[in-house]
């Protein structure tokens, strides 16, 4: 039998995409400082302008998923890490938005098969949010370092290989010539 785990840093020279909302850039910004931190920390290098680290802002939570996906059926990607802030006190958007953002970067890491992390803080106040954005801890360290973990534990799987860009469903409806 066999025990699979893995390692920080990982083998070789992972490429990592990171997803981040403008939406509350106030706390997204502090997030993605931590886990910059935490890639240099353990090896990679997050220099927009190097090879190891990609990046890409979308306007809110709710678009994240959409990316990400892209991004991870690129199989470019050794893992992809998600950043947003869905604040109850804002908006009744809350539920709505906290609900689908979760489905869809669930959706997008089981239809690739690349890991996916969730680094979407939900809370009720600003002040949770901050809190958990440098104040008492940043939670994006430890998103980096989920991502870090998969990925090298992907790579110790059985049956792990770099499969070609996977195809995501459901694709864009097509619309015949009477459509148009
Ligand atoms: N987006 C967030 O990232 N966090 C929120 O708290 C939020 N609220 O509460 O509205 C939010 N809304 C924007 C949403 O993600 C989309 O960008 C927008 O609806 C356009 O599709």
């Amino acid at each position: 039998m066999a025990v699979f785990e893995g390692t920080y840093p990982v083998r070789g020279t992972p490429r990592f995409g990171i997803v981040i909302s403008r939406f509350n850039d106030l706390i997204t910004t502090k997030l993605l400082e931590g886990c910059q931190d935490c890639l240099r920390r353990h090896g990679v290098d997050p220099n927009p302008h190097g090879s190891q680290v990609d990046y890409a802002w979308v306007p809110g939570s709710f678009e994240i998923p959409l990316v990400a996906a892209q991004l991870a059926a690129s199989r470019r990607y050794a893992a992809i890490i998600c950043l947003g802030a869905v604040i109850r006190g804002q908006t009744p958007h809350f539920d709505y938005v906290a609900a689908e953002v979760t489905k869809g970067i669930a959706t997008a890491s089981m239809q690739t098969g690349v890991p996916i992390i969730y680094g979407i803080l939900t809370t009720d106040t600003m002040q949770q949010a901050l809190e958990r954005a440098g104040i008492k801890s940043n939670k994006g360290w430890e998103y980096a370092l989920n991502a870090l973990e998969m990925a090298s534990l992907m790579q110790t799987l059985p049956g792990h290989i770099n499969p070609p860009a996977a195809k995501l469903t459901p694709s864009p409806p097509v619309l015949s010539e009477g459509q148009l």
